[in-house]
């Protein structure tokens, strides 16, 4: 147990889970960005509901969305240095983790802060479908992140992320990894997607994706619909040729989206105090 707001000693004991041999490519790390950017990516600004806050995945309403299929196993591999540091809320442990994750995997420094609590208000929880769908287009995406807040740079940008972990077939039917090191943060993902050949594939199951198969390495890499959306939409694929061209422009603005993804919904005052979330009773001021 570590003394009450010590998020330093909770940073080292993420980044001691991130190995996991057993695990898909040996690495908590990617499920762990999955979960922190599903939990604050049910935000509508309009109405002021979902985002990290209240950590609402813990229920059935939100947890037993098929979108969110699979991101029990983050959770798992987090529930000791939640035993181990009791003090820290649900909300602030998810979206640290991805902070620290994407670091540990040789990302940039996003800046985060606590006060999250875990509080969930009825009225507050997201309905389901508010998460992004792999199978649609850029109208699709749109719809989706500007319901957040977020513009086409902001979007694509957000969508590097896709240079970590894979697809798994048994959570959303779609089958892959994006990159050949998925373990490894970096702006290989746009760069595979301008200059591979992308070809639609229906899988067993019925679902389209789109693959690349590579004779020499004897790999099959994958996009989503959504992904080569991107590349199609010029006002996105702009921003992917900028990205594919320039990593540290990529991990610049990455760093700023996220710490935006992970702090939607949440007012703080000139200390960074959260004044919308009341920390001592873990309940809502409204
Ligand atoms: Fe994603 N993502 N994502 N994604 N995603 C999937 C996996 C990961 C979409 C669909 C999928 C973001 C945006 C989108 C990650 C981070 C981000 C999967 C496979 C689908 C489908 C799930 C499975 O089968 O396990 C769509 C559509 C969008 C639209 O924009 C954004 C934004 C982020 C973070 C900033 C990461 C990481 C993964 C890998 C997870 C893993 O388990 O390896």
């Amino acid at each position: 147990m570590s003394k009450k707001g010590d998020f330093e000693a909770v940073r080292k004991d993420i980044a001691k889970l991130m190995h996991q041999p057993e695990y898909d490519d040996g690495s908590a790390g990617p499920v762990l960005v999955r979960l922190a950017w599903h939990s604050a990516g049910t935000y509508d600004a309009e109405t002021d509901t979902g985002g990290s806050n209240g950590a609402g995945m813990r229920y059935e309403a939100e947890g037993g969305d098929p979108a969110n299929a699979g991101l029990q196993h983050a959770r798992v591999f987090l529930e000791p240095v939640k035993e181990k540091h009791s003090w820290i809320t649900y909300a602030d442990l998810w979206t640290l983790a991805g902070v620290v994750a994407i670091k540990q995997m040789g990302g940039p420094e996003i800046p985060w802060k606590g006060g999250r609590t875990d509080y969930v208000d009825d009225s507050k929880l997201p309905p389901r479908g508010r998460l992004p769908d792999g199978a649609q287009g850029s109208d699709h995406l749109r719809w989706i992140f500007y319901r957040m807040g977020f513009n086409d740079q902001e979007i694509v940008a957000l969508s590097g992320a896709h240079n970590l972990g894979r697809c798994h077939s048994d959570r959303s039917g779609f089958e892959g990894a994006w990159v050949n090191n998925p373990t490894r943060f970096s702006n290989q993902y746009y760069r595979l997607l301008l200059s591979l050949q992308w070809r639609k594939k229906t899988l067993k199951n019925g679902i389209e994706q789109f693959v690349n198969y590579d004779e020499d390495s004897e790999t099959e890499l994958m996009m989503l619909p959504t992904d080569i959306a991107l590349t199609q939409d010029p006002k996105f694929r702009k921003w992917v040729e900028l990205y594919a061209r320039d990593k540290d422009r990529f991990f610049e603005d990455f760093t700023k989206v996220f710490d935006k993804l992970v702090e939607l919904g949440i007012q703080r005052d000139e200390n960074g105090e959260i004044t919308n979330s009341d920390n001592e009773n873990g309940g809502y001021h409204a």
